[in-house]
C-alpha cells in the first residue's frame, strides 16, 4: 500500500530512527488499539504544526467540534437576557408567517428556516455585526434569504418595523407598495435591504466578490474597507448550488480573512435530508479545508463535551463519526428512550456513559447551532483570524424547526409549513416560557398577537445597548456619497464622435479607445472597473494590461514570458483591470459589487463588464436579475454580438437573442449601436443618468450594450440637431432616400446589419427606382418601454388627448413600407410593430441556431444579406400594391436566392 508516494521518493538519512518510530506506533497499536494510535498521531501532528514544521493539511478532522471547551472564550454578554430577546424573535417571526396565511390563504412564508438559526443571527446582532452609524459602512451582512421572517421580528423589537408592517409581510400591494417583501430585496425595500439572497448561490457567490471588491478598493487606495467583514449566512441545502461552493478558491487565493461563511447545517433542504446517507458537515469541511479555508465545526452543544471527556475508548467518536445524517435527522424528531437505545445503546460503553441522564435529558441534548456559547466562540475564532489570509466558514449543526414543536421539527415536510394550529402555537408558548407575555386567550385569538417591548424594558435597552456599541441596526441602505464621483470631462465622448477617418474599426475597438479615454480621466479615472473574464485578447483590449494593469492582491511575482514586448501581461496590487478567468458567474458578482459600491460602501465605481455577449443572459441571467434587484449601476458591453458577425464560432457562441432576453428585466437599458458615436452616445447618457443623477430621473439602471467585431469605417456623428438624444431614445434616421427616386420605403437597421441595409437602399434606388430612408434603431426595448407607457397612460386616461408612442411619432414621418433588420431575431424588431399597424412591417433577423461560415455565406443563410433586405422592401411594396409581383420575382433572380432554401430556424 502506498499512502503518499513522494515520501519514498526521498532518501532516509537514518533508517534505524525510522525503523524505531514505525515499531513503537505499532506496539500502541498492538496494545491500546487503533483509537489511541490515532490521539497519538493527532497530537504529533499538532505539536508538528506548533514547532512549525509544515505538513500538508489534512481535510478532514473527527466529527467535533473544531473549539474545545478549554480554549471557548468567556461570554461577555448576558446568556439570560439574550435568550429572552431571542425567544421574543422566534415568536413574532413565527406569528409573522402564521398571521398572514391566516389572512391570505396560501401567501407563504418560512417558518422552520429561521427558528434553526436564530442563534446564529442573534450572536452576530448582539456581538460581531458593525452598524453604519458612525458614517462607515460597517460590515456586509448577506442573511438567509428564507430567514427574512426573524431579520423583521428583530427589526420590530428594535422599534424599526411597526406591527402593521409586520402585517404586511407579503403583502406588497397597497400601502404605496411598503409591504414587507417575501426575501431580501433591495428593489422592493431600498432603505432596509443591501443584498438579495434568495435565488440559491448567488448570495454565496456575491459575497465572496464583494469581499475581493473591498481588497481591490483598499489596495488601490480608493477606500479603506479594513474595517468592514463580509458575513454570509447561507442553507447547508444551498452548498449543492455551483454557484456557492465554484468561487471558493478564488477566497484563500486572494486571502480573503475578512469573508466569514456561516452554513447553517441542520441537514436538510426543501424535499429532505441535505445527505441522508452521508454527512454534509464532514464533505464541506473536506471541501473547504481543502480549497485553504479556515474551518471552525460546531457540531456540539456544551452538553456533549462532558460526554466526550469521559470518551477513554473512542467509543462515543467513533460513533458520532460513523451515524449519517439520516440517522442524525431521525434522532431529532424521536423520544429519549429511541436514542438511547439506538444511539448510545448497542455499546455497553456508551449506554452507560449516559445511564443518568434521563430521557428528556437525552433528547433535549442540544447541537451546536443552537449553542450561543459555542457559537460567540467560533464568530470570535473568525473575526481573530484576520491578518492569517484565510476565509472562514463556520459549520453550525442545527435543527430545521427547532423549538416550533414536533410537528415541525427535523421534519421533511417542515420547510413547507406555514400554518400552526392553536395546539401548536399554544407549545410554542411553553416552549419558549413565553407565558408572561402571551396569554392563553392570545393564543387563542384570531391573530395570536407580538410580542412587543417597551422602551424602557430591560430586554429593549439591552438589544439597543449592543446595537448602539456595534453602530447601529442593520440591516439598512444607504446611498449617501462618502466619496463622490465627478462625471468624466467631454474628451473621449469626442473622440467617438469624429469618427474613424476612413479607418476600418470595430464598434469593438471604439470602445477600448473609450474606455482608455476614461480610465485616464483626471476624475472618474480610478472608478472605472473594466471586468474582463479571459477574453481580453479575443475583444482586442489586451492593450489595457500594460496600460491600466491587471489587479492582482499579490502583485506579480513573476517576469512575464512577453516582459519585453510593449504590451505585456502586468499585474500588480495598484491594477485597475478585474480579469476574472473563465468565470462569467465570478465576473457577473464583480460587475454586482463594483456597480453596487455607491451604496454599500458610498464610493460610486464606474464598472465595464466586456464578456462573449452568448454567456451574459443567457448563461447568468439570474445573476443579471439580482443585479437589477440591487439597483446596480454599471455597463454590461456585449462583446462578439450577433449571429452571422461572429464568423466561424458556431452554433454555441453565435448571440442571436440575448437582446430578446434582455428585454425581459427591466431597469435594463438595451442598446444595438451601429457605429462609434452611437456607443460614445450611450455611455456618455448612461453616465449622466446613473452617475449624475439623471435624466430621467430613475437612475438604478444598467446598460447593455452590444458590440461587435466587424470592422468598416466609423461615420463623423451627423451635425443634426438632437441626435444624441435620440440615439439614447432608440431610433434616428441616418439617411434620406436617394435623390430622383419616386417609391418611398423605410429600413430600419440596428448594429453590424447596417450594411446590408445601406447596400439594398442603393440596390434599391438603382434597380427599382425605390427610395428607402434609413434609421438606426438603436434600442427597441427603449422604444417598446415608451409605447408601452403611453399605451397604459391613454388606457387609464380615456377623456384626455391621447399619448401617441414616441415610435409611432417618427415613424408617422416615414412612408411606404418597414423593413427592420438586425442580427438578432426577428422578434427584436417585432417589439415596436405593434405600435406601427398601419404599416406592412417585414422584419428580418437570425432566427435559428448558429453554425460556422463566412460572414456572407451566414448572411445569406439567415437571409438578411443585400439581396434580402431587398426582397423583404420589395415584398413590403408589393404587399402595398405599389409593385407588381414580377419585381419581386426580379429580385430573387438578380440576388440568386434560392425560394426553396431550408427555413434557417428549421435547420
Ligand atoms: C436557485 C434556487 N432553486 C431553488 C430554490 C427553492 N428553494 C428555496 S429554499 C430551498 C431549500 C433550502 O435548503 P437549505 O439551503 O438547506 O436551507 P434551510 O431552509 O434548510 O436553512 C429550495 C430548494 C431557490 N430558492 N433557488
Ligand atoms: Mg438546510
Amino acid at each position: 500500500m502506498i499512502f503518499d508516494g513522494h515520501v519514498h521518493q526521498l532518501p532516509d538519512i537514518d533508517p534505524t530512527e525510522t525503523r524505531e518510530w514505525l515499531d513503537s506506533l505499532d506496539a500502541v497499536v498492538d496494545t491500546h488499539g487503533k483509537s489511541r494510535a490515532r490521539y497519538l498521531l493527532s497530537r504529533l501532528m499538532e505539536r508538528a504544526t506548533a514547532s512549525q514544521v509544515s505538513f500538508p493539511a489534512t481535510v478532514s478532522t473527527p466529527y467535533v467540534n473544531t473549539i474545545p471547551r478549554e480554549q471557548e472564550p468567556w461570554f461577555p454578554g448576558d446568556e439570560h437576557i439574550e435568550r429572552r430577546i431571542r425567544r421574543f424573535i422566534r415568536w413574532n417571526a413565527a406569528m409573522m408567517v402564521v398571521r398572514a396565511n391566516k389572512t391570505a390563504d396560501g401567501i407563504g412564508g418560512h417558518l422552520s428556516t429561521y427558528a434553526s438559526s436564530a442563534s446564529l443571527y442573534e450572536i452576530g446582532f448582539n456581538h460581531f455585526f458593525r452598524g453604519k452609524d458612525d458614517g462607515r459602512p460597517g460590515d456586509h451582512v448577506y442573511y438567509q434569504g428564507h430567514a427574512a421572517p426573524g431579520v423583521y421580528a428583530r427589526a420590530f423589537l428594535e422599534g424599526r418595523l411597526t406591527e402593521d408592517d409586520l402585517d404586511h409581510f407579503r403583502r406588497e400591494i397597497g400601502r404605496e407598495g411598503r409591504g414587507l417583501s417575501s426575501y431580501p430585496h433591495p428593489r422592493l425595500m431600498p432603505d432596509f435591504w443591501e443584498f438579495p439572497t434568495v435565488s440559491m448561490g448567488l448570495g454565496p457567490i456575491s459575497a465572496l466578490y464583494q469581499a475581493r471588491f473591498n481588497r481591490y478598493l483598499r489596495n488601490r487606495h480608493i477606500d479603506d474597507t479594513s474595517d468592514s467583514r463580509v458575513w454570509c449566512f447561507l442553507g447547508d441545502g444551498e452548498t449543492d448550488e455551483p454557484e456557492t461552493l465554484g468561487a471558493i478558491s478564488l477566497a484563500s487565493r486572494e486571502q480573503l480573512d475578512n469573508l466569514v461563511f456561516v452554513v447553517n447545517c441542520n441537514l436538510q433542504r426543501l424535499d429532505g435530508p441535505v445527505r441522508g446517507n452521508g454527512k454534509v458537515i464532514q464533505e464541506l469541511e473536506a471541501t473547504f479545508r481543502g480549497a485553504g479555508w479556515n474551518v471552525i465545526k460546531v457540531i456540539w452543544g456544551s452538553k456533549w463535551d462532558d460526554l466526550l471527556a469521559q470518551d477513554k475508548d473512542g467509543v462515543l467518536l467513533n460513533k458520532m463519526n460513523t451515524t449519517v445524517d439520516g440517522e442524525f435527522q431521525r434522532y431529532a424528531v424521536e423520544d429519549g428512550e429511541f436514542i438511547r437505545d439506538s444511539f448510545f445503546g448497542p455499546d455497553e460503553r456508551l449506554r452507560k456513559m449516559v445511564a443518568d441522564l434521563s430521557d428528556d435529558e437525552l433528547r433535549n441534548l442540544p447541537r451546536g447551532g443552537h449553542d450561543y456559547r459555542k457559537l460567540y466562540a467560533a464568530y470570535k475564532a473568525a473575526t481573530e483570524n484576520l491578518g492569517s489570509g484565510r476565509p472562514t466558514v463556520i459549520l453550525a449543526k442545527t435543527v430545521k424547526g427547532w423549538t416550533l414543536g414536533p410537528g415541525f421539527e427535523g421534519r421533511n415536510a417542515t420547510h413547507q409549513i406555514k400554518k400552526m394550529t392553536k395546539e401548536q402555537i399554544l407549545a410554542m408558548r411553553d416552549r419558549l416560557h413565553l407565558e408572561d407575555v402571551i396569554s392563553d386567550e392570545d393564543v387563542d385569538a384570531e391573530h395570536p398577537p407580538y410580542v412587543k417591548l417597551a422602551k424602557d424594558s430591560i430586554e429593549y435597552q439591552y438589544m439597543m445597548e449592543r446595537r448602539k456599541a456595534l453602530d447601529g441596526s442593520i440591516p439598512r441602505r444607504t446611498t449617501v456619497a462618502r466619496r463622490p464621483l465627478e462625471l468624466p470631462a467631454d474628451g473621449p465622448f469626442a473622440e467617438m464622435r469624429a469618427g474613424s477617418n476612413g479607418q476600418e474599426v470595430s464598434t469593438t475597438m471604439a470602445f477600448t479607445r473609450l474606455l482608455r479615454g476614461l480610465a485616464r480621466d483626471e476624475h472618474i479615472g480610478p472608478r472605472v472597473v473594466p471586468i474582463i473574464p479571459d477574453e481580453a485578447r479575443t475583444f482586442g483590449m489586451d492593450a489595457l494590461f500594460r496600460e491600466l494593469n491587471i489587479y492582482a492582491s499579490q502583485g506579480q511575482k513573476y517576469q512575464p514570458v512577453d516582459h519585453d514586448l510593449l504590451l505585456s501581461y502586468s499585474e500588480s496590487t495598484k491594477g485597475q483591470i478585474l480579469e476574472e478567468g473563465i468565470t462569467e458567474a465570478g465576473s457577473m458578482a464583480s460587475f454586482i459589487a463594483a456597480g453596487t459600491s455607491y451604496s454599500t460602501r458610498g464610493v460610486p465605481m464606474v464598472p465595464f463588464y466586456t464578456f462573449y455577449s452568448m454567456f451574459g443572459f443567457q448563461r447568468v441571467g439570474d445573476l443579471i436579475w439580482q443585479a437589477a434587484d440591487m439597483r446596480t449601476r454599471g455597463f454590461m458591453m456585449a462583446a462578439t454580438a450577433g449571429r452571422t458577425t461572429l464568423l466561424g464560432e458556431g452554433l454555441q457562441h453565435q448571440d442571436g437573442h440575448s437582446l430578446v432576453l434582455a428585454s425581459t428585466v427591466p431597469f435594463v437599458q438595451a442598446y444595438d449601436p451601429a457605429f462609434a458615436y452611437e456607443v460614445g452616445a450611450i455611455v456618455q447618457a448612461g453616465m449622466n443618468r446613473m452617475y449624475g443623477g439623471g435624466p430621467p430621473e430613475v437612475t438604478d439602471v444598467f446598460y447593455y450594450i452590444t458590440l461587435y467585431n466587424e470592422n468598416y469605417e466609423m461615420p463623423p456623428l451627423p451635425d443634426t440637431p438632437g441626435l444624441a438624444e435620440a440615439i439614447v431614445e432608440g431610433l434616428y434616421k441616418f439617411a434620406d432616400a436617394p435623390a430622383g427616386t419616386s417609391i418611398p420605403a423605410t429600413i430600419l437597421f440596428s448594429g453590424t446589419a447596417h450594411t446590408a441595409a445601406r447596400e439594398a437602399a442603393a440596390e434599391l434606388a438603382e434597380h427599382y427606382d425605390v427610395g428607402a430612408e434609413l434609421w438606426s434603431a438603436t434600442s427597441y426595448k427603449a422604444l417598446r418601454e415608451e409605447a408601452l407607457a403611453a399605451e397604459r397612460w391613454n388606457r387609464l386616461h380615456p377623456s384626455q388627448e391621447p399619448r401617441v408612442p414616441r415610435v409611432a411619432q417618427i415613424l408617422g414621418d416615414t412612408s411606404g413600407p418597414i423593413t427592420a433588420v438586425s442580427d438578432f431575431m426577428k422578434i427584436v424588431p417585432e417589439q415596436v410593430q405593434r405600435f406601427v399597424l398601419d404599416r406592412t412591417f417585414v422584419p428580418l433577423g437570425t432566427d435559428g441556431m448558429g453554425r460556422s461560415d463566412t460572414r456572407e455565406a451566414l448572411r445569406r443563410h439567415f437571409e438578411v444579406d443585400t439581396g434580402h433586405v431587398v426582397l423583404a422592401v420589395l415584398d413590403g411594396l408589393f404587399a402595398d400594391g405599389k409593385v407588381g409581383q414580377d419585381v419581386v420575382e426580379d429580385a430573387i433572380a438578380r440576388y440568386a436566392i434560392d425560394p426553396e432554401a431550408i427555413d434557417p430556424y428549421l435547420a
